[in-house]
């Protein structure tokens, strides 16, 4: 099934929203395979951001991305990349929809508190960056069955 990278960013683990962030992909429905803390370094923010490398913001960007841990989590399920898009809200956090992670907590265009991959192709370069094969985890999920249709898991 498919599978998206999220980041709580420093500014969301210096907020103590770490819980709240987990918590509301775990109510959604969604499996988590993978979770760490870990420093984010160069080599792996200049190839995370590489479509952001001629911007005015892309030094600062990498500096706050740096300033502090942050906890990646590998989550999957049905089309788990365009849900976790809608649910992370947009990236200038003051606009964004109530309900959404960044509408519910965050004011700022950079402090925008989470990370979550754009797409399908970007998901499968981020794991490779982030998670080694021992840190994801293919567990048996108990309730798939009452989230999904049997039909939706094909
Ligand atoms: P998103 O995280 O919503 O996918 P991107 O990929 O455009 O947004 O930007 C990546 C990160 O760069 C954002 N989460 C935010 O922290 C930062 N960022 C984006 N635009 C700006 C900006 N204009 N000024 C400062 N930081 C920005």
């Amino acid at each position: 099934m498919e599978r998206s990278v999220v980041l709580v960013k420093p500014d969301g683990v210096q907020r103590g929203l770490i819980g709240e962030i987990i918590h509301r992909f775990e109510r959604k429905g969604l499996k988590l395979v993978g979770l760490k803390m870990i420093s984010l370094n160069d080599a792996v923010l200049d190839e995370w951001y590489v479509h952001h490398k001629d911007k005015p913001f892309f030094g600062g960007l990498k500096s706050y991305m740096k300033s502090y841990p942050v906890i990646a989590m590998l989550l999957e399920g049905k089309d788990v990349v365009a849900t976790v898009r809608k649910m992370i809200g947009i990236t200038k956090a003051r606009d964004a929809e109530p309900g959404t992670i960044r509408g519910d907590f965050a004011m700022s265009q950079q402090y925008n508190l989470i990370h979550a991959s754009e797409s399908i192709e970007t998901a499968k370069k981020e794991q490779s960056l982030i998670f080694s094969k021992e840190e994801i985890f293919d567990w048996d999920k108990k309730d798939i069955e009452s989230i999904y249709l049997q039909d939706e898991l094909l």
